[in-house]
């Protein structure tokens, strides 16, 4: 069974291995016993030059999520790290005093900058990149073109990382640009990922920022209406309130109140425009099941706490089973 995850960083990448977990005894065996295949498309409006050197937050996070190395509690980065250069690229003035790379994320951003630099677009980077951790997916960028997420504020616009990380989304954000999406193309399997999956989830991922950035990629969107496969989506948004992060901010901004049922009116049912076919809500908010099936929605209330790997599992099971695509 071939499923495609559209994700961001931390939500999407816990998701995916809990997916991974739920598909342990079906994932390719290297035997041709594939049962099962997991393509990842990742967004990368995060990222940024700094140093020098080409950050990816969300590839990374799913890359070290899904190959272990990740930093647990921060969902980012890697987990036994240091600051030595990045304390002394203070001494210089340099950089982003709020924004920390730590000495071992530094090596990916400079083996990622030297593929760069030797003319390989960002898929293959990514390819090569994601080959020693083995991350149990296919790990594809939304476009290899670079695309910023910029935060339009009263006091001008700001890099995504710097509203996220150094305000904390705390500076009211009057809406996003992605710099450079008009140039972007989806990367090579892209589309092609999402023509021919068996089903499409949106993981519980920041739906403007993370979702939003990916699907507004010329082709996604369409592609993700066209395709045969049943899109099913996951609430990031447990009874009012995002679980972790500030996505209420970031849909404040675009309009759509923070509630589970507004997420899912926001990213729209296929037959009426939109790219979902069904939505799964946490049990919290099992009160708009009635409203939203009553608008054609397939919709469930489950668990959808991602507490560990095995609730997780659990997760997902409910969300591929929601469409009918039980592996
Ligand atoms: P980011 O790029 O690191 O911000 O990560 P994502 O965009 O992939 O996911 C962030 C979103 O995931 C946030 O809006 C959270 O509310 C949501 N999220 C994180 N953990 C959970 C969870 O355990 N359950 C649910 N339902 N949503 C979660
Ligand atoms: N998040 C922080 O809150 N503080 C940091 O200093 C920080 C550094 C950092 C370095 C590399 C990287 O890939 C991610 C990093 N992040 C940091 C997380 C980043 O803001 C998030 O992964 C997402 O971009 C938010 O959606
Ligand atoms: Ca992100």
């Amino acid at each position: 069974m071939r499923i495609t995850v559209i994700s961001g960083g931390v939500g999407g990448a816990r998701f995916t291995r809990g997916l991974l977990a739920l598909l342990a005894d079906r994932l390719p065996d290297g035997h041709g016993g594939t049962t099962a295949q997991v393509t990842v498309v990742a967004n990368t409006g995060d990222d940024m030059w700094l140093h020098g050197v080409r950050v990816c937050p969300d590839l990374d996070t799913l890359m070290y999520t899904l190959g272990g190395a990740v930093h647990e509690g921060q969902g980012w980065g890697r987990r036994e790290e240091s600051t030595t250069v990045s304390t002394d690229l203070a001494a210089y003035g340099l950089g982003w005093d709020w924004f920390t790379l730590g000495d071992l994320d530094l090596a990916t951003h400079l083996a990622r900058t030297e593929l760069l630099r030797r003319g390989l677009p960002l898929h293959r980077v990514v390819e090569h990149l994601a080959a020693r951790w083995r991350p149990g997916v296919r790990l594809l960028p939304m476009s290899d073109q670079e695309v910023e997420t910029h935060v339009v504020t009263d006091d001008g616009t700001l890099h995504f990382e710097e509203w996220w990380v150094r305000h904390r989304a705390a500076v009211p954000a009057r809406g996003f640009v992605q710099v450079g999406v008009e140039d972007a193309r989806p990367a090579p399997g892209v589309l092609e990922a999402l023509a021919d999956a068996d089903v499409v989830v949106v993981p519980p991922s920041n739906p403007v920022v993370s979702v939003g950035t990916v699907l507004g990629v010329p082709g996604v969107r369409d592609a993700l209406r066209a395709t045969a496969a049943p899109v099913v989506g996951v609430s990031p948004v447990i009874g009012g309130a995002p679980v972790r992060g500030m996505a209420d901010a970031c849909l404040t901004a675009i309009g759509v109140a923070t509630d589970a049922a507004a997420v899912a009116r926001h990213h729209g049912l296929r037959a009426t425009g939109g790219v979902l076919d069904a939505w799964l809500v946490d049990d919290a908010d099992a009160d708009t099941v009635g409203p939203l099936r009553a608008e054609g929605w397939r919709v469930q209330a489950a668990p959808t706490l991602m507490t560990d790997v095995p609730a997780t599992a659990a997760l997902a099971a409910r969300t591929l089973a929601l469409v009918d695509r039980m592996p």
